[in-house]
């Protein structure tokens, strides 16, 4: 593809932009609650949306104490006693432990019994009483307690095996992570090592306080699974779900009948069903963006909003929480499958064997793991915008080098800085232009040309460059004395990276109760290395 057809793709597909991001809405990460005993509850509540609607639900949360949170780099986690969640508090285990989840039932009357469901996992449970699939909590502050073995490391999906068409549409799911077993190195604990045509790395990186340039380390563990082809660098947790909001509406105007029959009282029709809003994370875009425990969203604590810097192996773990199908599109790359429903995806040579995806398409219940890189290779243009011939005039000198590693990448292998402007650069494509007569200090000769980005109305976030570091955002612009629309709060200096949008491939998906945009989509944000990216809050 050449870059003229590139780069009309991923305008036409995706959003390409330069972005200017003030810290505050870069954090994401995988936050949770952690332990081996988990006391929640299941009761009412509120949803907001972004068209306004405040929508009834239920959901699962903690019941009284005060749980421990992760990841610790995550400031401002808060479980509040006694109300629900959506999704439910996302719970992040080891394997080997056993697990014991105590749920309290403190839905209205009129609910009747409620339970959880942990697919995958062998559990017993003791009190409550007896449902079609599980034990179940009877209403009016009934219990019963869960206790399985977190045998197998991954990425779980828990919801409500009670009038589960009922009960997990008001909102009764959440997520369950088992971090692998591994030992210091970062290996797994019972890693038997490949064959030597394997190229597997060696070691996993340690979660420690900081990352290869610095930043801080927000995973929650070095690998997602017992195989060191599942290290990561990053890591996102995605549930896909949609609401019918009249189904809403009509059990709110029952929930509060007296009710004495232990099924419950409320009589709703879930068919014809027609959802109106498409959430990740309990969120419609673009709330999705807004922090993790952002104070306006009090039931609603996770966000989405993936961030990462070129080369990074960022893990996705993708969870379908709804009854419909989602096909998601990460644009900018396609997905490394590892996992589907916590299975790590491996031949008889501990050799990967998942596919790539170009959309993770969860079915109800299913979960997928897999890895997703942005690197620019295959774009055929220098999204840094160096200039050929390796001028190092200007503010240019200092990032005019590409030698490339084993890989092809400018990279500590190859002698970059962690922290170099072009780091981790494609070297096939360094120095090649991607405009034919550009406004500034960039590569010249390519076969397109843009208009001079200080002319441009660019919005809040855009602008106007299509290159990739603060360096090259600045030497992409003419001499035209005023500052790039929209950066104006946002110093260009500091911060220009690309987005991506990420969406449901199902078009009405990506709208909240028929506005367009909304609904099951966010922005991807890569991030040169000199950009430091805090997922802390
Ligand atoms: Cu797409």
């Amino acid at each position: 593809m050449n870059g003229m057809k590139t780069l009309i793709w991923l305008l036409r597909g995706a959003v390409l932009a330069s972005i200017t991001l003030v810290s505050l809405t870069s954090q994401a990460a995988v936050p949770g609650v952690i332990g081996t005993s988990f006391d929640l509850v299941a009761a009412e509540g509120r949803i907001s949306q972004p068209d306004g609607a405040s929508i009834y639900t239920w959901g699962y949360g903690c019941n009284s104490t005060t749980p421990a949170f992760a990841p610790a780099a995550v400031t401002g986690a808060n479980c509040p006693a006694g109300a629900m969640q959506l999704p439910g508090p996302t719970l992040i285990v080891q394997q080997g432990q056993t697990i014991t989840v105590t749920l309290t039932n403190k839905l209205p009357a009129a609910a009747g019994r409620t339970s959880i469901l942990f697919p995958g996992f062998e559990v017993t449970s003791s009190g409550g009483t007896p449902g079609l699939l599980t034990q179940e909590a009877p209403s009016g502050g009934g219990a019963v307690t869960y206790t399985f073995l977190a045998s197998t490391p991954g990425t779980h999906a828990y919801y409500s095996g009670t009038q589960a068409d009922l009960q997990v549409e008001m909102g009764l799911y959440g997520a369950l992570i088992v971090l692998p077993s591994l030992s210091k190195k970062g290996l797994p604990t019972n890693y038997v090592a490949p064959l030597p045509s394997a190229r597997l790395p060696d070691t996993c990186k340690v979660v420690t306080g900081s990352l290869l340039n610095g930043d801080p380390d927000f995973r929650l563990a070095p690998a997602a699974y017992d195989n060191p082809l599942a290290c990561y660098d990053r890591e996102y947790l995605f549930q896909f779900s949609e609401m019918d909001p009249r189904i809403h509406m009509q059990v709110e105007a029952q929930a509060g009948m007296s009710c004495s029959a232990a099924q419950g009282c409320i009589m709703v029709d879930i068919e014809p069903y027609k959802a109106a809003y498409f959430m990740i994370n309990g969120r419609s875009m673009p709330d999705d963006m807004d922090p993790n425990y952002a104070v306006q969203y009090p039931n609603q604590p996770y966000n989405g909003n993936p961030h990462m810097h070129p080369g990074e192996l960022t893990l996705l773990r993708v969870i379908g929480q709804g009854r419909f199908q989602h096909p998601f599109h990460e644009h900018g790359n396609h997905v490394r499958l590892l996992a589907r429903d916590g299975n790590l995806l491996v031949n008889s040579n501990q050799h990967l064997s998942g596919p790539l995806l170009f959309t993770t398409t969860t079915t109800p219940g299913m979960t997928l793991d897999g890895i997703f890189q942005w690197t620019a290779k295959g774009l055929n243009w220098d999204v840094y915008g160096h200039v050929a011939g390796g001028s190092k005039s200007g503010s240019n000198q200092n990032t005019d080098v590409c030698s490339p590693d084993a890989n092809g990448y400018y990279t500590t292998g190859s002698g970059a800085a962690p922290k170099a402007p072009n780091y981790y650069e494609w070297c096939a494509d360094h120095e090649h232009a991607l405009e034919s007569k550009p406004f500034g200090n960039v590569g010249s000769g390519g076969p397109v040309t843009l208009p001079d980005p200080n002319v441009l109305t660019n919005g809040a976030w855009y602008g106007g460059s299509p290159y990739l570091g603060p360096d090259a955002m600045v030497r992409s612009v003419g001499s035209t004395p005023i500052p790039p629309s929209g950066t104006v709060a946002n110093s260009p200096t500091q911060e220009a990276g690309f987005a991506f949008m990420w969406h449901s491939h199902n078009e009405r998906e990506i709208t909240t109760n028929n506005i367009f945009p909304g609904g099951m989509m966010m922005m991807m944000l890569v991030d040169p290395w000199t950009f430091p990216i805090n997922e802390s809050n």
